[in-house]
């Protein structure tokens, strides 16, 4: 680990010290040497598909398609180091509960399927048909279907989620929170509405086209690196690309890129914003209604199209017309000129890309925000024509595919009615709970069993007394994992580890090897094949696991649970039955980088209830309120580190926001230094202030940085405690994690910031 310091970091993005950090990474994961092989895999048209992020592969043939953090997240897999049965017979549980996040996360991958034991307080061995006994036994013993919920994150195949949401259905609930909810759900909800689609419609050719890229709320060079390098692309040939966040990060202002040899060899670098606005934290949507309010009162819109396509401005231009200056800009914390040079920007681009991030959909105005980015973009035809749309950059490598595949607690009636045709049963019609309403249900008592297909659910959700109190109340708690991680130490009654296999590995059946397959932010669905060999003998593939309890818990079901496994060609050739768009998809998927999935926009279509895309007013609610009675108070925003994935934490720099050697910080203005009295470098507590009390986390070391006043900023997941449970996206549900309201106390005696 490194020395502590707070110093700022100068170079651009990228360079030779993103060379550096990811051999460390593999060195520190005991896999120098295999690794390099293994990353030569990454992302090939017959190697795996990276485990990190979402973003589209450019060019599968090419030898190098990989990223700083697409290394760290193989060697996370890869690793040499392995959590035996030794190790859990050495701890107790509430030993291991004791240890960090990092501790925890180096002891390495999960080998053979583990089973609480209360009585000595530890994990013990268990069989795979045994622990499939114990789940069926739990869910046979419920009063209702719906007291189960099951969770999945994005990791999870198409394959594995298809089959595990067909053994929720047949097992009578819609209970499939997932991490969708807690990410880009606002963005899925405004956009089915607006243009008939949840997602966005551009592909990476169009970022070949585009005269101008708008990045909201979003962090590429740590979360997207590989983004950078179409940026870089862009802004070499004179596209402008605007950054809109109230940080300044390093990745949007200048990069080089590590696979250039240029840029490697002579030092250079490319500057990729070119204009870069910090506005308050959640001022986007005032920053917004007044680039609209300058586009229609110049009458600089595409009437053409907006005849032709869209409903609703007559109803937009009265809402915008009708804001007031003083309010935009003290709500989006931006001048007027700011946004008129924005929107210059704008209107002299032939076509637009807007991308967005958590920085916007992780609101309590997420939906209303989206909506008007969608707005913005139809004002001026910004859909269905080359280097133009919404680009909603998605998480995890397959997020967006396990929503394809029919993970989500609001299925449509078609998808019910064809899945429950194809595998000749009734599927349950009530919609289930999404995260934030099944901790809420587990709180209460409501569910008793709760299945999670990876993820890490007790650190990733708000509220992390409430909900770990809640999954302590369950009868079963079943975690299928590859590593150890914080969810395994907060259990149910009972509880399982079911580890699995990753990515990276050969999955073999009863046919020989398989590959499974993935969708990318840009509905590219493109095959996965592992190679190396799994990480333990007793692991087994995702699919398996649930077909496995699928025929263990359904004794009744006519699904031919372990003979679909036998060749994962079959659970393809039902997939393509059931969801449109897959049809051939045997056939389709095996073509050199896969295929794309239509969306309708592409062709000006907006398959939504009125057939047209629909322009949705969202008037400013200038609510200030409780901070302008309360100075004291500031705005919390809970993002990622350069040295994490999600709840997974590789170490404890942030490089590029100069932090090296500790996660307990917290970036504020200085402005909020001198006016609330404290000096950089002091230990503060975060105390969020909510309607139902206040909650605290301690000892965050103060770091003097270019945010707004009023805005201050911690990394997450170490931060939940302060998100209230019913701090929300309206009508997403997203918990609203980037604006929290909080307040600094000195820390009391001698904490030791970590
Ligand atoms: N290496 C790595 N890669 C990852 C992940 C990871 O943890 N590590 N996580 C994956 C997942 S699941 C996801 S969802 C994505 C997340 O990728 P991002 O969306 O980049 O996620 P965050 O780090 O939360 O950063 C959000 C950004 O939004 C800005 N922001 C916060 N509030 C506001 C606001 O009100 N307005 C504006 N305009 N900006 C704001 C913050 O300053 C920050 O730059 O990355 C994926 N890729
Ligand atoms: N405050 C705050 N909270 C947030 C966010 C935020 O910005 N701020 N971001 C939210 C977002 S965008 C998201 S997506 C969620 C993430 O929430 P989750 O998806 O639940 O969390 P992860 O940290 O991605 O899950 C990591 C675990 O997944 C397991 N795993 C890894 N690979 C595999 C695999 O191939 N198969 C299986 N079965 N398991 C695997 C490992 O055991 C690892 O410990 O967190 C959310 N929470
Ligand atoms: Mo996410």
């Amino acid at each position: 680990m490194s020395e502590r310091s707070i110093k700022p970091y100068d170079k651009p993005a990228g360079g030779w010290d993103s060379l550096k950090r990811s051999w460390q990474a593999l060195r520190d994961e005991g896999v120098l040497t295999i690794g390099a092989g293994t990353m030569l895999r990454t992302n090939k048209v017959d190697g795996f598909d990276c485990p990190g992020c979402a973003w589209p592969d450019r060019n599968p043939n090419s030898t190098f398609e990989f990223c700083e953090n697409g290394v760290k997240a193989v060697a996370a897999e890869i690793t040499a180091h392995r959590v035996t049965r030794e190790i859990f017979a050495m701890h107790t549980v509430s030993e291991l509960a004791a240890h960090d996040d990092i501790w925890l996360e180096a002891q390495g991958r999960l080998t053979e399927p583990m089973r609480y034991d209360a009585a000595s307080d530890r994990y013990v061995p268990i069989e795979w048909d045994a622990a499939f006994a114990l789940i069926a036994q739990h869910l046979q013993a419920l009063a209702s279907p719906d007291q189960a919920a099951f969770y999945t994150s994005g990791r999870t195949s198409n394959e594995a989620a298809f089959l595990y949401q067909l053994f929720v259905r047949e097992f009578g609930t819609n209970n499939l929170p997932d991490c969708s909810n807690l990410c880009h759900e606002a963005s899925g909800v405004a956009l089915t509405e607006q243009i008939g689609s949840g997602k966005g419609s551009v592909t990476l050719e169009d970022f070949e086209h585009a005269d101008a890229i708008f990045v909201f709320g979003q962090n590429p060079g740590t979360n997207h690196p590989r983004m950078l390098g179409e940026l870089r692309a862009a802004a070499k040939r004179g596209c402008r690309i605007v950054a809109v966040n109230p940080l300044r990060e390093r990745g949007l202002e200048r990069f080089a890129h590590p696979q250039s040899p240029r840029d490697m060899l002579t030092g250079s670098s490319t500057e990729i914003a070119s204009r870069y606005f910090q506005p308050r934290i959640g001022g986007d949507l005032a920053m917004l209604i007044g680039i609209c309010k300058l586009l229609i009162e110049a009458d600089a819109i595409d009437h053409d199209f907006l005849n032709a396509h869209t409903l609703g401005l007559a109803e937009l231009s009265a809402s915008v017309r009708s804001s007031e200056w003083s309010e935009i800009e003290a709500d989006s914390g931006l001048s007027r000129a700011d946004i008129e040079a924005a929107a210059a920007i704008y209107r002299d681009s032939r076509a637009t890309i807007f991308c967005w991030g958590m920085g916007i959909t992780q609101h309590r105005r997420g939906v209303a925000t989206i909506q008007m980015l969608m707005n913005l973009l139809l004002l001026r035809g910004n859909i269905g024509r080359p280097g133009a749309g919404p680009c909603p950059v998605r998480g995890h490598s397959n997020v967006q595919g396990d929503r394809t595949m029919g993970i989500y607690e609001k299925p449509t009636a078609e998808f019910l009615d064809r899945l429950g045709a194809e595998f000749d049963f009734a599927p349950p019609r009530a919609p289930g709970h999404d995260v934030v309403a099944a901790i809420s249900a587990m709180h209460r008592g409501d569910i008793q069993v709760f299945i999670a297909m990876g993820g890490n659910f007790a650190a990733a959700t708000p509220d992390t007394a409430l909900t770990q109190a809640a999954l302590r109340r369950c009868a079963l708690t079943v975690h299928v994992s590859t590593k150890l991680n914080r969810s395994h130490l907060v259990h149910g009654r009972e509880a399982l580890i079911l580890p699995c296999l990753g990515r990276t590995e050969v999955d073999r059946q009863a046919s020989g090897a398989q590959s499974v397959s993935v969708e990318d932010s840009m509905s590219m669905v493109h095959l996965s094949s592992g190679m190396k060999a799994p990480a333990s003998g007793h692991l087994l593939s995702e699919p398996a696991i649930v077909a496995r309890m699928a025929a263990a818990a359904l004794p009744q079901s006519r699904t031919p649970w372990l003979a679909l496994i036998e060749d994962y060609d079959r659970i393809r050739a039902r997939i393509a039955r059931v969801i449109p768009g897959f049809e051939d998809f045997n056939a389709r998927v095996r073509q050199p980088g896969g295929f794309h999935l239509a969306h309708p926009a592409r062709q000006r279509q907006f398959p939504n209830a009125q057939a047209k895309a629909l322009l949705l007013p969202h008037a400013l609610i200038v609510d200030r309120g409780e901070q302008a009675q309360n100075p004291q108070l500031l705005q919390l925003m809970t993002l990622r580190s350069h040295d994490q994935y999600n709840t997974t934490i590789y170490g404890l720099d942030d490089r590029y926001r100069g932090v090296r050697g500790l996660r307990r910080v917290c970036f504020i203005s200085s402005e909020d230094l001198a006016r609330l009295g404290f000096k950089a470098g002091a230990l503060v507590d975060l105390v969020s202030v909510w309607h139902d009390g206040e909650r605290r986390v301690c000892g965050f070391t103060l770091v003097e940085y270019a945010i707004p006043a009023g805005c201050v900023a911690s990394y997450y997941p170490e931060t939940n405690p302060l998100v209230p449970l019913d701090h929300v996206a309206e009508r997403a549900g997203t918990p609203a994690s980037k604006s929290i309201p909080v307040r600094l106390v000195a820390s009391a005696g001698d904490v030791r910031a970590s």
